[in-house]
């Protein structure tokens, strides 16, 4: 009976698409008929794809309901069993077909328009070449199926299309067959063993370039590897990626004891793509931006990002493909996994303290904000509209860290035990994050009971401290308090299970003692020390292990005593920012007096600048300033621009009064040559963050200093770092440079990205008439999502200038959505959630953002993404 009320709420939709159906958790039942057998073939062209789908059916348990299969903006020309013509009716988002009988073969013809498809789901043409995207529905694109992840199908796919226009034929698993097909066509048949979801298919066609490797696995078996790109320039390009690609095996093996399964493993980068990229079987398809890295177009962040974005998909080979998710309510199963499995994988090719840092600080900048907002949702959500809107910071990051948590308590050893019973006990499943619960549980030997309120409680809790000394007996005591705020939805909230590292910090030394976990599983809870003459200083929430805010009495003494003694550098880096946001707040509200004087912070900076022992990428980290946004957020009503004028403010001073300090390290690592170690990325990054203090402190020759980089830079990082600096400059050089930078890379998209954001997030004073400007620029374009983030995503990145009291902010990223959502709603309904968070600014702004989203939700039409997160942030 589920099944078919599932069919039901789909109708809803249909009839009334102002108002999208909910689909909820509770209401999941198995579908009522499998395919485990697809056999597709494909005539492609640009134009027009005709497709031909062979399915076997089974019915799945005792019933009579007819098979209905999911589908989206395209019907069959036909439909035959056993040849003869079955007949079949469209009804809200499937089709039923009346007649089909399990075990026998469906076969389904459809014709698709790939070259008139923006939406980039389905198939789709980019830079004359063909490509799928199926997560998470958009299979349904290309034929009617059973388009649900607990679908699982063995897959024969044969393409035939033009040598000329599509030399290269991919798709999942392995090649068996191809050859000369009619006049100037060929064909190549693909085989995947493993059976899949539909999700997971891919196809590509195209005249394409590989970088080819090999791999041998650890039990011997080679595997080829090939990285195609577009031209022998991006091909020349893909090095990073490759070698990525086989540290993510090999590492798989060691940590995790996981084996590639198939002879082959392609990746093929396009252009135009909604998200970072696709784990298909044997199949990945990358957008770009996270394959194509070299020394003279690509920065720092974006080896990173390639490195990390390929081990996080090579992993879901086995945390999402061999054991996949039952339904989407599921998808921090093999996202929030996968993300820890790439984030420790990151950790261990680079430096693992600087890793992690850089890890809390997205969460911080991406998933507190969402926890804190309207779209609030757990990570296993409940309910949802469009699933493309729950690709979340919270289902993904926060997933991550709730994994982390369970590997916290669990140890390493244990946390494998669960992982091997996880994998095993699953493969070939569509599983649960109950599932998953379990495995951990019983591997690693853990009670997870009250654990499991992570999986279903949404918001960032937040935690008190109060440590008191009793000098009689030598005795601290640390009392812990814990409270989570309503959640849309979520009234009522149980107190988490929460692992907090900690410490505590001998006020004179700077000695250790009483490290430990301490559990907090209660709302409030205290915790004895014993053996003390004086009162130590707390160390809490050490390496960020828990993913929560914790309020201590503020006491900038203390603070500054960690930052120069605490031998954890998450909770050293903690210690400081906190004190730098105390103090950016503290001066908004005219009361720096109550945070530290400036003399102890100068002389914090330059003992931090000065220390040798600091890696440079930690230093760098270390002297970093909160973000705008970060320091917002803590505010009860936001303020960006006061937030912007105090910070702007603190850099000012640091800069002037550390000038010396800052010219003599940036003398320093300017003489580092390029590589890509962590020493020589660490010294780069140290080297930009001097300029940018130089610069905000008015040195005389800054624009000259930020010139003279950019034109001698052997590197996109330095170049990068000075244009940007340069760019918030109100100086001639900061022309010169911007066109040249222009001039050298014309026709590189990814470059040209650079040049948008960089404009877009500057803080020159006419930084809204550039961003107006762009937005006519002849390479400006919203078909490409690339270039609409590095534009708009820029705009919402930079407070100062969206929060614009004007309103011209709000009003130029209101245009863009709405423009947007004609084509591509999945991209335009990802930059509402700037707009979502009203209630926290002022009567005024909150009152012209949310006129922006009344006036998107007017918009006749409007997708479902859009309308789902207009209508949830509006409340
Ligand atoms: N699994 C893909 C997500 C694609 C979603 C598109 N709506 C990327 C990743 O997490 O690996
Ligand atoms: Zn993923």
């Amino acid at each position: 009976m589920a099944d078919i009320r599932q069919q039901d709420m789909t109708a809803d939709a249909a009839t009334n698409p102002q108002q999208p159906a909910v689909i909820y958790r509770k209401d999941y039942a198995p579908p009522g008929w499998y395919i485990p057998k697809v056999a597709l073939e494909f005539m492609l062209g640009l134009s027009e794809t005709k497709v031909t789908a062979h399915l076997t059916l089974q019915r799945n348990g005792d019933h009579d309901r007819p098979l209905a299969l999911d589908v989206d903006n395209v019907l069959p020309d036909s439909i035959m069993q056993n040849g003869q013509p079955l007949t079949w009716r469209e009804e809200g988002g499937q089709i039923i077909v009346d007649g089909a009988a399990s075990g026998a073969v469906l076969t389904i013809y459809c014709t698709v328009q790939p070259d008139q498809n923006t939406t980039l789901m389905g198939l789709y043409a980019s830079n004359a070449m063909l490509c799928t995207q199926c997560e998470a529905e958009g299979f349904r694109r290309i034929i009617p199926f059973v388009d649900r992840p607990d679908n699982l199908s063995v897959y024969t796919v044969r393409m035939q299309g033009d040598k000329a226009a599509f030399p290269v034929l991919l798709s999942n698993g392995e090649l068996t067959e191809s050859g000369d097909a009619d006049g100037d066509q060929h064909y190549a048949v693909w085989h995947d063993p493993w059976p899949k979801p539909s999700y997971l298919f891919a196809l590509v066609a195209g005249d394409l370039v590989a970088n080819r490797d090999s791999f041998t696995t650890m039990s011997g078996k080679p595997v080829d590897l090939a990285i195609y790109t577009r031209s022998e320039e991006d091909s020349a390009r893909t090095g990073h990626a490759m070698k990525a690609l086989k540290d993510s095996m090999r590492w798989d093996e060691q940590v995790y004891g996981r084996e590639y399964d198939l002879g082959v493993f392609n990746i093929v980068a396009v252009s135009d793509f909604n998200m970072g990229a696709m784990e298909n079987k044997g199949l990945n398809v990358f957008n770009t931006r996270y394959i194509l890295a070299d020394q003279d177009t690509a920065n720092d962040g974006d080896f990173d990002g390639v490195e990390g974005v390929v081990a996080h998909e090579y992993f879901h080979n086995w945390s999402g493909n061999r054991v996949t998710c039952r339904d989407w309510f599921q998808l921090s199963l093999k996202e929030g996994f996968t993300v820890f499995r790439d984030q420790s994988f990151s950790a261990d090719m680079n430096s693992a303290p600087v890793k992690r840092i850089e890890d809390v600080r997205i969460l911080r900048a991406a998933q507190f904000p969402e926890d804190a907002g309207p779209l609030a949702h757990p990570i296993r959500p409940d309910s949802y509209m469009e699933i493309s809107n729950f690709y979340t910071a919270t289902v993904y990051n926060k997933g991550a860290e709730i994994i982390r948590m369970m590997a916290t308590l669990a140890g390493p050893d244990n946390f494998r035990k669960g992982t091997d019973l996880y994998f095993d006990r699953h493969d070939g499943e569509a599983a649960t994050c109950e599932d998953f619960v379990v495995a951990i549980e019983q591997g690693a030997g853990l009670d997870l009971s009250q654990f499991r309120l992570w999986y279903s409680q949404a918001g960032t809790p937040q935690i008190t401290t109060n440590l008191s000394f009793d000098a009689d007996s030598g005795t601290v005591t640390l009392t812990l308090k814990q409270s989570l705020a309503p959640t849309p939805g979520q009234t009522e909230k149980k107190p988490m299970v929460i692992p907090l590292k900690t410490a505590l910090i001998d006020a004179d030394s700077g000695t250790k003692s009483h490290e430990d976990i301490l559990v907090l599983d209660q709302a409030e809870q205290s915790f004895t020390f014993t053996g003390f003459t004086a009162k130590p200083v707390l160390s809490i929430n050490r390496g960020f292990s828990a993913p929560v805010t914790v309020h201590s009495p503020s006491d900038p003494a203390a603070l500054a005593h960690l930052v120069r003694h605490d031998d954890d550098s998450f909770a050293r880096y903690e210690a400081l920012q906190k004190l730098l946001t105390e103090r950016i707040l503290a001066d908004v509200a005219g009361a720096s007096d109550t945070a530290i004087a400036d003399a102890d912070l100068v002389a914090l900076f330059g003992a931090l600048l000065a220390d040798e022992r600091l890696e440079e990428a930690m230093r760098a980290e270390l002297l970093t300033l909160p973000s705008e946004n970060f320091v917002t957020e803590q505010q009860a009503v936001m303020q960006p621009l006061k937030v912007h004028a105090a910070r702007q403010a603190l850099r000012t001073l640091l800069g002037q009064t550390l000038a010396d300090g800052w010219r003599a390290i940036y003398k320093r690592m300017a003489s580092v040559p390029f590589a890509l170690s962590g020493a020589a990325k660490g010294a780069r990054r140290m080297k930009g963050l001097a300029l940018a203090y130089l610069v905000a402190g008015g040195a005389d020759d800054a624009a000259q200093l930020c010139y003279d980089q950019f034109a001698a830079a052997d590197n996109m990082t330095d170049r990068q770092s000075a244009l940007m600096s340069l760019a918030s400059l109100d100086d001639p050089l900061r022309e010169k440079a911007l066109s040249a930078f222009y001039d050298r890379y014309q026709g590189n998209a990814l470059v040209i990205d650079k040049w948008f954001s960089m404009q877009a997030l500057s803080t020159h004073p006419d930084c809204m008439a550039h961003i107006t400007a762009l937005r006519g620029h002849p390479d400006f374009t919203l078909s490409n999502p690339n270039r609409v983030r590095a534009l708009y995503g820029a705009l919402a990145g930079n407070p100062a200038v969206f929060h614009d009291p004007s309103g011209q902010g709000y009003a130029m990223l209101t245009d863009m959505i709405i423009a947007l959502d004609a084509t591509n709603p999945q991209t335009a309904a990802r930059f509402i959630p700037p707009l979502g968070r009203w209630q926290r600014y002022d009567d005024k702004r909150g009152g012209q953002m949310r006129a922006a989203l009344e006036r998107i939700r007017a918009v006749d039409g409007l997708s479902k993404d859009t309308t789902e997160q207009v209508v949830k942030s509006l409340g």
